[in-house]
């Protein structure tokens, strides 16, 4: 058995002498396609082999009791009063519960014991995956009937509202939509979406956690959102029919942004880069140019750090590391930013070098090691069914 469900099974028994509904929730990682999931625009990612495992049983009465393995606390509330004061953790919980309850579902009473391998903080979305984790336990607790992309929005909502992350869909979405070996090609305005192969043989992909922990509710991350919001503003006073950074062109930019807010211009023009940079990517996979679409990697790691300015010294410098390395394809920040992983593209013979070089350097620039992780795509979020359980 999966050591962490056992570990999750044995808690949620001696706590509540009872056995749990376990539900596994992934994290996610993303090809390309970064910071334009809020500007209506296109993204890339893939549900990976990290995960959140959740244990819920439901409870005769209307409390919610909640246990984080991991950090060892608990919390006691009630459905009827939900608490944004609360410990920070227990946001991402009570945020699903508020909005089931905007949806007009009854949520009663449940028990909740929860723990994960994806590490905090290092852009891999264990928030999200908390998130959608929590939405699909209980909407199998309580039978509310609802699909899986009402729960990814409900998930994003309770992030925006309860959490007062304005993130975007990305993260949600690939957690609960995630098949195995596949990407999703998905569209942030319209929610269409396609599960592209991964074809890439003999290429793994490497993620260099630089063990700078990220806060993605640290105010930076509203901070660009709402400067895209101010770019689209200026393009509106000639052009009012775009609606998000997504209808915006370099030529629009150059015309009534640049002069007026030059922070603001390069920000734009940033994500309109990026949209561009993921539709043909896209068309490189398809194609199984690995190597061309890997370019475009390096590209968006030098946009993220140059013009959107969410990168730090230390993801700069385990992209330098690896830039000029034949095995290494692609490589760029990943995520919201300030911190967390890069992801890499690496041929696979010479991984296990490349984490020795990388290591080696980054512990000589920082005094400290990067950790590193090979993600595998993987399924979505799903119940752990009891025969699983036995042999995960
Ligand atoms: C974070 C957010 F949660 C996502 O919605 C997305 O904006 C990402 O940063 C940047 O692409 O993970």
């Amino acid at each position: 058995m999966h050591p962490i469900i056992n570990t999750i099974q044995q808690k949620f028994e001696q706590t509540f002498s009872e056995k749990p509904l376990i539900v596994r929730a992934p994290g996610r990682v993303n090809l390309i396609g970064e910071h334009t999931d809020y500007n209506d625009g296109f993204v890339l990612p893939a549900a990976i082999n990290k995960a959140i495992y959740l244990g819920v049983s439901k409870r005769a009465d209307d409390q919610i009791h909640l246990v984080s393995i991991d950090l060892n606390e608990s919390f006691t509330g009630t459905v009827n009063k939900l608490e944004k004061t609360a410990p920070h953790w227990t946001l991402y919980i009570l945020g699903v519960v508020e909005q089931f309850q905007k949806a007009g579902k009854t949520v009663g009473g449940f028990n909740l014991v929860f723990s994960g391998d994806i590490p905090l903080g290092a852009g891999l979305s264990s928030s999200a995956a908390l998130e959608c984790g929590v939405a699909f336990g209980l909407n199998e607790l309580f039978s509310l009937g609802l699909d899986r992309v009402t729960m990814v929005k409900m998930a994003q909502a309770a992030e925006n509202e309860f959490v007062g992350v304005k993130c975007g869909i990305m993260d949600q979405f690939a957690s609960m939509m995630g098949h195995k070996n596949s990407v999703i090609q998905l569209d942030c305005r319209s929610l269409d979406y396609t599960y592209n192969p991964i074809e890439m043989d003999g290429i793994e992909i490497v993620l260099f956690d630089s063990c700078v922990s990220h806060s993605l509710a640290s105010s930076e991350y509203n901070t660009r959102r709402s400067q895209c919001e101010q770019g689209v503003k200026l393009i509106q006073e000639k052009y009012p029919e775009v609606k998000n950074l997504r209808d915006a062109t370099q030529q629009m930019l150059d015309e009534l942004v640049k002069d007026q807010d030059p922070v603001v211009y390069r920000r734009c023009r940033y994500v309109v880069q990026e949209n561009r940079r993921l539709l043909e990517g896209c068309e490189d996979l398809k194609r199984g140019d690995v190597a061309a679409f890997g370019k475009k990697m390096f590209a968006t790691h030098e946009g993220l750090s140059k013009n959107y300015e969410v990168s730090c010294p230390e993801l700069d410098f385990l992209i330098d590391c690896v830039k000029d390395q034949p095995a290494v394809l692609g490589a760029r920040m990943m995520g919201g930013g300030f911190g967390g992983c890069t992801i890499n593209l690496v041929k696979k013979d010479a991984i296990p070098q490349l984490i020795e070089d990388v290591s080696a350097k980054y512990e000589a620039r920082t005094g400290k090691k990067p950790k590193v992780y090979v993600a595998e795509t993987e399924a979505g979020v799903d119940i752990v069914h009891e025969n699983e359980a036995a042999t995960a």
